[in-house]
């Protein structure tokens, strides 16, 4: 078949699912709407959602997939806050608890010391018992053993716990942080930013608005930052696409955001019991809706840790152009019950990436070219 009738047979079938006027929005670069996101989280022909959303990764990214060599540290799951999604999170002294001290941080980077990773990534509870000097310590001590690596660092919501308790403002704990190695802000703790979830499942956790404020004030400081939304839970289609557009709208203001990552939520252990594991369809859905609303951040990323190696290869070719790296370590998502492994060697990224007809890109954090295979 040429590429033309391919082309044709895809329109009539996007014509069919009801999305021709999306599909005219789409071809002439306009942005979607919230009734166009709605439209699109409703619509059960995920073949037509899914090549909306290809051909617009193909215009921005040709069929690039990114991945990275970083390594996965989570520092203390020590946490003031008991999100009910949260199967990592331990109070001291309860079984599982644990907090690494810096000798420990130090010997599992000194243990892959050898290994060509180019980004460490840092994520922990909000711990009432460490103290200031523990974060820019750890900070200096990456620095120290990996002197070349990125260093991403810290959700939002750990740093508006360092600003409260250590009574600084968020601009001056961002610097801090900054001057002793931070480079960039991972994703996390952005969840669903609808008041309703929030009440329901974790009504102490820093706010929708707080989270913005913190990775809009990064961003101001050059610092750019990650963004996520937790999806398969109590969540409705508005609620994501309300999410997507308020991250949407903070893009257009600073540009700092770097990827939007969808994270499938895993129930095991956590006071969410007995919620099913999210269909493919949920997973692709999201990345796809993602593609098409989230217009103005450059990439969207599915963590094959949440969702699986298959099926985040298929999300190469619905809407997403990154899937994560090596990882190495990761908890959150294991104590909640993931089946995953804890980190993929190269050589499997790139059959994944090759496997679906793309073109391997291994980058650094801030998607500078590392290598093109
Ligand atoms: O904020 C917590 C999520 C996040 C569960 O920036 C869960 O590249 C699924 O920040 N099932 C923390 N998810 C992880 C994080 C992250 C992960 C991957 C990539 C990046 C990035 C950042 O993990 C939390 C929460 O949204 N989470 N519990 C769970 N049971
Ligand atoms: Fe604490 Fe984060 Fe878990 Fe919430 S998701 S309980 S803030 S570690």
């Amino acid at each position: 078949m040429t590429r033309q009738t391919t082309k044709g047979a895809l329109d009539e079938r996007i014509a069919a699912a009801g999305l021709s006027s999306i599909a005219e929005k789409v071809e002439a670069g306009e942005r979607l709407g919230r009734e166009d996101g709605i439209a699109l989280y409703g619509n059960s022909d995920i073949l037509a959602v899914g090549a909306l959303a290809d051909r617009v990764r193909t215009r921005m990214h040709g069929l690039r997939a990114y991945f990275i060599r970083n390594q996965h540290l989570n520092y203390s799951n020590i946490c003031v806050n008991s999100c009910r999604f949260c199967a990592f999170s331990r109070k001291e002294g309860q079984k599982g608890a644990y907090r690494m001290d810096i000798d420990t941080i130090r010997r599992k980077l000194e243990e892959r010391r050898d290994d060509p990773i180019t980004e460490v990534h840092i994520v922990g509870g909000l711990d009432p018992d460490l103290p200031w000097d523990y974060y820019l310590e750890m900070l200096r001590t990456v620095r120290e053993v990996r002197p070349d690596v990125h260093i991403q660092a810290f959700t939002c919501v750990e740093i508006a716990h360092f600003a409260d308790t250590f009574g600084r403002s968020v601009h001056d704990t961002l610097v801090e942080l900054r001057d002793a190695g931070l480079g960039s802000i991972p994703g996390g703790g952005a969840e669903v930013f609808s008041g309703r979830i929030r009440q329901e499942l974790c009504p102490t956790k820093l706010g929708p608005q707080g989270w913005l404020d913190v990775a809009m004030e990064a961003h101001r400081l050059g610092i750019r930052s990650n963004s996520t939304m937790l999806y398969g839970h109590l969540e409705t289609p508005e609620e994501c696409v309300d999410h997507m557009l308020a991250l949407r709208e903070a893009q257009d203001e600073t540009g700092g955001f770097l990827t939007f990552i969808p994270l499938a939520f895993h129930s095991e252990n956590t006071d969410l019991p007995g919620l099913p594991p999210t269909t493919g369809f949920q997973d692709l859905r999201a990345i796809a809706v993602s593609r098409l609303l989230i217009d103005n951040i450059d990439h969207i990323k599915s963590f094959w840790i949440m969702v699986g190696t298959k099926i985040a290869q298929l999300t190469l070719r619905f809407g997403g152009n990154d899937i994560d790296g090596t990882v190495v370590e990761e908890k959150i998502t294991h104590m909640a019950g993931a089946q995953t492994s804890e980190c993929l060697s190269v050589d499997e990224l790139l059959r994944l990436i090759r496997g679906a007809g793309c073109e391997p890109v291994e980058r650094d954090t801030l998607y500078n070219v590392i290598r093109e295979y």
